[in-house]
C-alpha cells in the first residue's frame, strides 16, 4: 500500500510539472510543438494582411510550415479546435512582389528548395499572392493554395472564410 501511494505521488508530480513547464513555455491559449507555440482564431474573418497584423500584435507571426510532420500536426491541432469544420487558415506564405513566380515565408525564406504542400493545379495565378492552408470541407483538404489576399472579404456572406494560424517561439525560461 505504502509502495502504492509513493509511486501515485511520484506520477502526479511528474504530471504537475509537465503542466508547470508547458505553462512556462507557451502563453495561456497557444498550443506548443518542437519549440514553437501556436494560436488558431477560430472565429476570425479577416484578410491575410490584417490576419499577419493580429498575429505581429501577439509578438508572433502567421505559421511558416516548414515539414510534413507540421504541416499534419497544424492540420490536427486546428481539426481539434474547430472539429472538422473548418474550410482553411491563412499562413504565412506570400508571392514575392517582383518575382511572381516565387513565394517566401514571412521569415524571409525563399520556399524554393523548402518543403511545399501545394494542391494539384496550385499555385495557379499570379494575382493570387496569399497562401491558403486547406481545411476539411475544402476540395482538396491538408493542402496549399494561392488565394487572393482579399478573399475572405470577398466570399459572400454565409461562406466559410479563412482561420488565423499564429506562430511564435517558445520561450526558453
Ligand atoms: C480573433 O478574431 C476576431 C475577429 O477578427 C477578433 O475580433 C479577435 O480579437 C481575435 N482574437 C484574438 C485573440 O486575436
Ligand atoms: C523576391 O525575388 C527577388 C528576385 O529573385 C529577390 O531578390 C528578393 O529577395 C525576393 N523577395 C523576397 C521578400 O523574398
Ligand atoms: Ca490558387
Amino acid at each position: 500500500m505504502a509502495i502504492k501511494k509513493t509511486t501515485l505521488f511520484v506520477v502526479v508530480f511528474i504530471m504537475l510539472q509537465a503542466v508547470l513547464m508547458a505553462k512556462g513555455c507557451c502563453p495561456d491559449g497557444w498550443i506548443g510543438s518542437n519549440c514553437f507555440c501556436y494560436f488558431v482564431n477560430g472565429s476570425s474573418e479577416v484578410e491575410w494582411g490584417d490576419a499577419r497584423e493580429m498575429c505581429q500584435a501577439m509578438n508572433a507571426d502567421l505559421a511558416v510550415i516548414t515539414s510534413e510532420t507540421q504541416n499534419d500536426f497544424l492540420y490536427d491541432l486546428i481539426n481539434w479546435k474547430m472539429q472538422d469544420s473548418w474550410y482553411g487558415t491563412w499562413i504565412g506564405l506570400e508571392r514575392n512582389a517582383t518575382d511572381e513566380n516565387k513565394f517566401y515565408w514571412v521569415d524571409g525564406t525563399p520556399l524554393a528548395g523548402q518543403y511545399t504542400n501545394w494542391a494539384s493545379r496550385e499555385p495557379n495565378s499570379n494575382a493570387e499572392k496569399c497562401g491558403l492552408f486547406w481545411g476539411p470541407t475544402a476540395s482538396q483538404p491538408n493542402k496549399w493554395n494561392d488565394a487572393l489576399c482579399d478573399f475572405s472579404i470577398r466570399v459572400s456572406e454565409g461562406k466559410p472564410k479563412p482561420l488565423v494560424l499564429c506562430q511564435k517561439a517558445a520561450e526558453s525560461d
